[in-house]
């Protein structure tokens, strides 16, 4: 089973997604996930120029081999680009492999360990009411774990809070938005929101926060610190995350559960983070981390040492790489949560994903492989459309961590 022919598809049905299509010459079609969000055409690129010359005629079956070949046969290892364009490869050769046998892909890893996965809504607001009307949605739809985000009073804008009735999207502008950034006012303002939150609707669900790597490591502390009566699931991404060391002063001062990782691509990001049980969720996702091979070894690691899985799911990775993540998430022995956004429409013209939300959980097809269809007739009604995610900047005009 010889890989005789492959594709990358861009195309923005209500925003930026790349596809990676790989053919056998059995005519077996395989897809998937390579979006980068903001970095699009850099993935796209470097299949086509630098990875797809190396797939002709190698056989799609050897998933392991290829995906070895693809990192330790080359020199310039790790990085977003290349961990997502081998994930993309190894997503593909997985759902081709899937589609052979006839099964779904997580019967291939192990089998379900689990009926249906819980994942966790974005609930946020211009304001606290707004906020709060939000989370009510989300009880009322269902959801058992909802994050909390609100605009912080006194900042023009806050990252990650939601202005129109699409689901959010984060990247605008042909040039990067710029938002001004104050600690002190954070900090203030996120104990008394959740304050609310718990007041108006209990302890009965679970409660998430993302900080959106903006604290130093001592501010992150007393801001865990500050959120223990409110009894958090987790608090995401305190802290800038290449510094992993930095999360060792956070533990010693907050038993506010901690999680990191929707940003990195390999198992080294992370490894002191799991070996030293620095962190209690890991967000590294299938798309960005070198695919269902890489990411299940990331699980096994984590396994190890007591720390569960809570994987990105925003908007920005394709319907192709939620689905891969989905599979992996059923059949792992360490499944914590599963972040869920949806798609913004049109997304549905052109993927057919196959997954259903209810009462809470994402619940599987059994369609073979991963179980994502591709119109791609319909993706190409949907050209190309450059955005950029915001930066933030100092009220002196100096440049803040994202
Ligand atoms: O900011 O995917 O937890 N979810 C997030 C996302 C990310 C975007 C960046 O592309 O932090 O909203
Ligand atoms: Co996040």
């Amino acid at each position: 089973m010889k890989i005789t022919d492959a594709q990358v598809i861009v195309t923005a049905p209500g925003r930026n997604y790349v596809t990676l299509k790989l053919v056998t010459d059995d005519g077996v079609v395989g897809y998937g996930d390579a979006t980068l969000n903001g970095r699009e055409l850099a993935v796209a690129a470097y299949l086509t120029e630098h990875v797809l010359p190396l797939l002709a005629g190698r056989d799609a079956s050897r998933i392991g081999d290829t995906w070895q070949y693809l990192y330790k046969g080359a020199y310039w290892r790790r990085g977003p680009v290349t961990m997502t364009a081998i994930s993309a490869v190894d997503q593909a050769l997985w759902d081709i492999k899937g589609k052979v046998a006839g099964l779904p892909v997580h019967e291939l890893l192990g089998g379900k360990a689990r009926e249906a996965l819980t994942v966790y809504g974005h609930a946020s607001g211009a304001d606290v009411d707004g906020l709060l009307a939000d989370v009510a949605r989300h009880l009322e739809l269902g959801y058992t774990a909802v994050r909390v985000q609100a605009k912080i009073p006194g900042m023009d804008s806050t990252y990650g809070t939601h202005t129109g009735a699409q689901i959010y999207e984060p990247a605008s502008g042909a040039l990067p938005t710029e938002e001004t950034w104050n600690t002190a006012a954070y900090l203030d303002f996120v104990p008394a929101m959740m304050k609310r939150v718990r007041d108006e609707f209990g302890y009965g669900f679970h409660l998430l926060h993302d900080v959106h790597h903006r604290l130093t490591p001592i501010e992150a502390a007393r801001l865990g610190g500050a959120l223990e009566p409110y009894r958090l699931f987790w608090l995401e991404d305190a802290t800038p995350a290449e510094d992993q060391e930095a999360f060792r002063l956070i533990r010693s001062h907050t038993v506010t559960p901690l999680a990191v990782g929707e940003v990195f691509n390999t198992i080294w990001d992370c490894r002191q983070l799991i070996s030293e049980r620095l962190i209690d969720y890991i967000r590294t996702p299938v798309t960005h981390a070198g695919g269902i091979s890489h990411v299940r070894r990331i699980m096994d690691l984590a396994d190890l040492y007591g720390v569960r899985s809570g994987c990105h799911g925003p908007g920005d990775i394709s319907p192709i790489g939620m689905a891969a993540n989905l599979h992996l998430d059923l059949a792992i022995p360490n499944f914590g949560i599963q972040e869920y956004m949806g798609h913004r429409d049109p997304a549905g013209e052109v993927f057919d994903w196959g997954y259903r939300y209810e009462g809470g959980m994402l619940w599987l097809s059994d369609r073979p492989g991963l179980g994502v269809e591709v119109d791609e007739e319909a993706a190409r009604r949907y050209p190309y459309d450059p955005k950029y995610l915001p930066v933030a900047r100092l009220a002196d005009g100096g440049m803040h961590d994202w």
